[in-house]
């Protein structure tokens, strides 16, 4: 029995699954015995698999892992776990994740029905929660990983989901978009994107770090100072500077120039670290760096002054500050950078025509790491995103601008090995 709009839907208690037709809510999950699918939408593309969504849809069995609490684990947890010479600390990851990723994907599955119906509805967010329902469907129904054997089919199932996985940022972006207009609050849309964000950072850590140790049985795969996602020896300058290759390069395909960046303060520091979030944060923060001082500088690009960044580093955390004299953010939008979706790219409801065909690109770079030179702007979605990582991780970050000269962000990040205890992954 579910009140929707102003019509009350009953729900017939032995709805078969499947009949779309007789199910009066249509689109509408209606619990707890309704074991009718509200959508079947086609899937995208080919490497999802074609058999169709009812066929294996099954309430019961996502509603009692989504009532499991998750375990989630320290990174030193997960660096000092051991190596074993006999690889069974492979064996012990993939039981981990087989344990795992049926309860974190279930979470997920819980807040896409818990979204406002009339977003639930918008054919985007159904697509994706459809892809969830899939995901949850053949990690559970996949049998115990017991041996070698099962954990290489295992893995190999874990990759596929990374990858089937790829575009989900961008198809919430899209599907937010489309449906955010019919919703007053806007927190309910910045909760649910905050968790989904951070949830599926997460799962694609503890997934990465698996393969990764999957792979270094394979000597060829071995990569120096790396155990699994954990770099032990991490140069915070040298991935500032990766970054910033790669957001000048975006940055001069966009403009036809790009500013300097200089890296200052401990330049020197090493220490063992997770990459993967950086990857997502640091190109975001200097992209807005350098199309601020872009825009502000265009008459004149030959002396435009450059990006800042400074590293601090001590025992707790680390702090990353990337200044910019870009003229800062007007009053009016202070409020709004950090909201999903916020841009002053043509209107914010409509990320730049211009940008269109990087969409893809951009999110990717967004959803993968490095991929090539994407839009420089647009989504919206940099800032919000890179502070819920941030905060997911047991930081922050904040920002201060200068109006007329420009703009100061702040990213602070915990130590994995510091004197307090770290974040959980
Ligand atoms: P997008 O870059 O796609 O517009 P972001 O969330 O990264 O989305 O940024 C939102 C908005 O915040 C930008 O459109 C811009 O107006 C403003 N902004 C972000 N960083 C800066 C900066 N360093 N200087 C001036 N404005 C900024
Ligand atoms: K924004
Ligand atoms: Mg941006």
């Amino acid at each position: 029995l579910r009140t929707v709009g102003k019509s009350l839907f009953v729900c017939p208690p032995h709805h078969p699954a499947g009949s779309l037709e007789l199910c009066p809510a249509v689109l509408f999950f209606c619990r707890p015995r309704c074991s009718g699918i509200p959508y079947v939408p086609q899937p995208r593309d080919k490497s999802v698999s074609a058999r169709s969504v009812i066929s294996f849809y099954n309430q019961s069995a996502i509603d009692v892992a989504a009532e499991k609490p998750s375990v989630r684990l320290t990174p030193t947890t997960i660096l000092y776990a051991g190596k074993s010479p006999d690889n069974s600390h492979i064996l012990r990851s993939a039981q981990y994740l087989y344990k795992e990723l049926p309860v974190r994907v279930a979470h997920r599955i819980r807040d896409f029905r818990h979204l406002p119906f009339i977003v639930g509805c918008n054919p985007t967010i159904l697509h994706v929660h459809e892809l969830y329902i899939r995901s949850f469907h053949l990690l559970s129904e996949f049998p115990p990983v017991e041996d070698f054997e099962s954990e290489e089919k295992y893995t190999k199932l874990v990759k596929d989901l990374l990858d089937d996985h790829k575009d989900v940022v961008t198809l919430l972006a899209e599907g937010f978009r489309e449906s955010r207009k019919h919703i007053k609050e806007y927190k309910v849309i910045q909760d649910f994107l905050d968790r989904m964000l951070t949830s599926r950072l997460g799962i694609r850590m503890l997934a990465q770090h698996h393969i990764a140790l999957h792979q270094e049985k394979n000597l060829f795969h071995v990569q120096p100072n790396y155990v699994g996602i954990v770099c032990t020896q991490m140069s915070l300058k040298k991935i500032i500077e990766k970054w910033a290759d790669f957001s000048r390069q975006v940055c001069e395909y966009k403009y036809g120039f790009a500013p300097r960046v200089r890296v200052l303060g401990h330049v020197g520091v090493v220490f063992p670290y997770i990459p993967l979030p950086l990857d997502y944060i640091l190109p975001e923060l200097l992209k807005n760096a350098m199309r601020a001082t872009c825009e502000q500088h265009a008459d004149n690009p030959v002396n435009m002054p450059d990006v800042t960044v400074t590293i601090a580093n001590n025992d707790v955390d680390f702090i990353i500050r990337i200044s910019d004299k870009g003229g800062g953010m007007p009053r009016e939008i202070l409020e709004k950078v950090m909201q999903y979706h916020f841009t002053t790219c043509g209107s914010e409801m409509d990320p730049a025509s211009e940008n269109l065909d990087g969409l893809g690109t951009m999110m990717s770079a967004m959803n993968d790491g490095p991929n090539g030179a994407g839009p420089m702007y647009g989504f919206g979605f940099g800032l919000p995103t890179s502070r819920a990582y941030a905060e997911y991780l047991g930081g922050s970050l904040t920002y201060n601008t200068m109006q007329g000269i420009g703009t100061d962000v702040y990213l602070r990040l915990r130590h994995i090995d510091g004197n307090y205890e770290s974040f959980r992954i």
